[in-house]
């Protein structure tokens, strides 16, 4: 009797509460919030003098040769239903043959105007045997770097970009905690070799999306589809970032380097704004997908419960106050519904009229303002690690540049401690599960003959660049 009352209850409360929610948006058409972009003058953008202008890639995505880490063992394996793993069978190859076009490459940031460059070291190449260490490698680095000195370029070295060794693949990577030392040592010693010239180290790359799409989905290696064993990777590799940080602040060179996490928000909106149970797939989705990192970080505390399937909460406090910066990478949202089909409960399907990218989401700029918002409750310094689009006919990236960094202004404007911004990304390159179909360089790549040309749109960056930084009207 008494449990018939109690769940009775919730079911009213929750019935309460959602309703009210509800009723408190019903004069908006949409859930999440929307500009009319015909009243809107992006022009008014303005961004500090110092503002940090530049251009990202990952080692995994344009270098090429790279044969010895999770994702090349990756690309050769097919799905159990026989379908290849990369979308037409491709792999990575020699990709933007960048190992040894990197000189031209870093010319090419300086034509966009831009004067940063963020990219990352392949763990693979540098220690292709647990404690061994690869000179030519460690050199190769070197180089880039002294190039990016040449080229007043300021770099910004990401430590894990989703791919790592097949060793440490094997020893199961961050599934387990035992693992994290691996890591770490690699941070360390890639840390004491380039201090000198770095300032600014990403140690994690989106932890969520490397969790998600591996454990979760199985679009990313390993392939799992296994709830439980996500959030636990969700949790090491946020624990692994906390650890590697705390060791480098250690070493010579820890108290003036910048050290960050970058964390990817993707909101998740409810499709329905009158349908309670839309609502709370968002928010169970968001509980994973952003909460659970942006809380780890801000408290200390990791938990993710779904209820019947999985219930996991530790503390290491070692977590909090772990991040000089957060690097945010944001490119839209998706509106989640709940569908009556057991096989296929979610539907992430845009909104009728939204303006679609290449990739299957929507152009959003004003969720880039909220993610803004978000991520300084964390209350670091700001820097976007990614943002732009796939535009294969080139056709919508001026606009999206222009009202993308129109919202980062506006979020700056409401006091949002943004330091840099990075456009992802210099050139085509391979685009993990969708190979190299997706098109978002500043520049196109032709992989037959490897010459870069930049794209029309593409101007749009370098000129808001050239007229918009600097001006006085700023008080940052
Ligand atoms: C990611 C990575 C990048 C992607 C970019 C475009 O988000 O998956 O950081 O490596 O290429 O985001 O999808």
């Amino acid at each position: 009797m008494l449990v018939v009352a109690s769940v009775l209850s919730v079911v009213l409360l929750v019935g309460f509460l959602g309703s009210l929610l509800l009723l408190l948006r019903w004069n908006r058409r949409y859930p999440e919030p929307r500009l009319d972009w015909t009243k809107v003058d992006t022009e008014v953008v303005r961004f500090p003098k110092g503002f940090l202008w530049g251009v990202a890639t990952s080692a995994h995505q344009v270098e090429g040769g790279c044969d010895n880490n999770n994702w090349s063992q990756w690309e050769k394996q097919s799905a159990p239903d026989g379908t290849p793993r990369i979308s037409g069978g491709q792999n990575s190859g020699a990709a933007c043959d960048h190992w040894n076009l990197f000189l031209e490459d870093l010319d090419l940031i300086r034509q966009t105007g831009a004067g940063a460059y963020r990219f990352s070291l392949e763990w693979s190449k540098i220690e292709p045997r647990p404690g061994r260490f690869d000179q030519a490698a460690l050199d190769h680095y070197h180089q880039v770097l002294d190039a990016l000195n040449d080229r007043g370029i300021v770099p910004m070295a990401t430590l894990h970009h989703f791919t790592h060794p097949l060793w440490f693949e094997r020893l199961g990577a961050f599934e387990k905690e035992e693992n994290i030392p691996h890591f770490v040592r690699f941070c360390e010693r890639v840390f004491s070799e380039y201090q000198g010239s770095v300032r600014l180290w990403c140690t994690v790359n989106e932890p969520a999306v490397f969790a998600t799409m591996g454990y979760l989905m199985g679009i990313f290696p390993p392939g799992r589809r296994d709830p439980g064993q996500a959030a636990h990777v969700l949790r090491n590799l946020l624990l692994a970032h906390a650890k590697a940080y705390h060791a480098l602040k250690h070493l010579p060179g820890g108290e003036s380097a910048s050290i960050g996490a970058v964390k990817n928000i993707f909101q998740l909106d409810p499709h329905r704004r009158w349908y309670l149970p839309d609502w709370l797939l968002a928010r169970v989705g968001d509980a994973f997908y952003n909460e659970a990192a942006l809380h780890y970080l801000r408290t200390g505390t990791f938990k993710f419960s779904l209820p019947g399937v999985l219930k996991l909460q530790t503390m290491e406090l070692e977590v909090m106050g772990s991040l000089d910066f957060i690097g945010l990478n944001y490119y839209s949202h998706v509106n989640v519904k709940l569908l009556l089909n057991p096989r296929n409960p979610v539907s992430y399907a845009a909104r009728p009229g939204d303006t679609m990218t290449d990739m299957p989401y929507a152009i959003y700029p004003e969720g880039f303002k909220r993610a803004l918002h978000r991520v300084s409750t964390l209350g670091v310094p700001i820097y976007v690690t990614e943002n732009g689009i796939a535009d294969s006919r080139d056709d919508r990236r001026a606009q999206f540049i222009r009202r993308y960094l129109y919202s980062m202004y506006r979020a700056m404007e409401d006091g949002c401690d943004v330091r840099g911004y990075f456009y992802w990304t210099l050139m085509d390159n391979f685009e993990w599960a969708e190979g190299y179909d997706m098109k978002f360089g500043l520049f196109h790549t032709d992989f037959v003959t490897q010459k870069r040309t930049l794209r029309r749109g593409s101007r749009e960056l370098s000129r808001i660049i050239r007229e918009k930084t600097g001006s006085t009207n700023q008080s940052q």
